[in-house]
């Protein structure tokens, strides 16, 4: 059974959860032919989401997608699901804390007219991404913080919640007892999430959100909402996206250096791995790099796809219409966990 029908059987039996609408074009008449004859694979549309709960967020943005909704609005439904998710401890509703006991929570959202929201440090509202869409549709600027971003929030109609749920606040306790700091990487396959969407029309569309690293300093911010750090694209080249250690990201970057090599010619896995192998060595003069973990996932303008990280134990969930819903493992560069 070919890919495509091999995924049409298994979203009738429900792998999906939805119905879905699909397009009645075989993949081979989306191909487009170079000048030198050569085949290049159109895979579109196509949503590539870092970590095990991209899964559950890339199926809402298909199915959003597949209903007409616009890339940004799809990926603001999709990933509001680990946003709301208690069990998801790294994504905002039931994110792990600061030292502090405070929930804070990093988003930024971008469209393929290189419009951009970001919203960082914000406390007591759920849903970061929807607050970050808010600023590109209704602010003239891209980055909003703290309490000036809440009060925002308040003001656009987002309700004010408790965040810090019971578990949460129980491993905070834990934590203090040692009170010794130790970014927590790869925590149960769950991490940020970072969502990338290449549209019918070859589009791109990212969006990424956060709790940030646990047990951060109260005030610290991440990669995440750093358009160019935690999230770029450039809609003539392609879109990348990171988790892991924001500090290592900020440093190199790495999101909009990814792209960078896209421009160069590289593929999406080629560029991504080479600035994780940047990355690698811009830290060789730290003493200890065991707290070291970057990955990041591209995607370009012919809606190929990849990933690569520093160590083992990242994947990616990849959504399209041939092969459905998956997760696929990094490539990585050490050995070592
Ligand atoms: C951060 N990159 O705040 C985010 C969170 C993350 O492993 O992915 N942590 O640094």
């Amino acid at each position: 059974m070919s890919g495509r029908r091999g995924f049409i059987k298994k979203a009738a039996i429900g792998t999906f959860g939805v119905s879905t609408v699909f397009s009645c074009i075989n993949s081979s008449e989306k191909d487009t032919k170079k000048a030198n004859g050569e085949t290049i694979p159109q895979n579109k549309p196509l949503i590539i989401s870092t970590w095990n709960h991209g899964l559950a967020a890339n199926e809402e943005t298909w199915r959003q997608l597949q209903t007409g909704v616009n890339p940004l609005d799809a990926i603001v439904a999709g990933v509001g699901i680990p946003e709301a998710d208690p069990k998801v401890r790294s994504v905002g509703y039931g994110g792990l804390p600061d030292r502090e006991g405070k929930v804070t929570l990093d988003a930024c959202i971008m469209d393929s007219n290189s419009d951009c929201g970001s919203v960082s440090f914000l406390q007591g509202i759920k849903h970061p991404i929807a607050v970050a869409k808010k600023v590109l549709d209704n602010t003239p600027h891209v980055m909003m913080v703290g309490e000036g971003a809440k009060q925002f929030a308040l003001s656009e109609g987002f309700k004010e919640e408790n965040l810090l749920t019971d578990e949460s606040e129980k491993a905070w306790k834990n934590w203090l007892e040692k009170s010794k700091y130790q970014p927590v990487i790869n925590i149960e396959n769950h991490d940020t999430i970072s969502m990338l969407v290449i549209d019918a029309e070859g589009n791109l569309t990212g969006g990424c959100t956060t709790s940030g690293a646990a047990w951060k300093m109260h005030g610290r911010v991440g990669d995440s909402p750093i358009i160019g750090a935690g999230l770029f694209l450039d809609n003539d080249v392609g879109a990348a996206a990171a988790t892991g250690l924001g500090e290592a990201v900020i440093r190199t970057a790495g999101s909009a250096m990814v792209v960078e090599l896209m421009r160069q010619g590289k593929s999406p896995t080629e560029a991504c791995k080479e600035i994780v192998e940047r990355i690698y060595k811009k830290h060789s003069n730290h003493k200890d790099l065991t707290y070291l973990q970057v990955g990041f996932i591209a995607i370009n303008k012919q809606g190929e796809y990849g990933g690569y990280s520093l160590r083992p134990g990242f994947n990616y969930a990849v959504c399209d219409e041939i092969n459905g819903n998956r997760m696929e493992k990094s490539a990585f560069k050490m050995k070592n966990k």
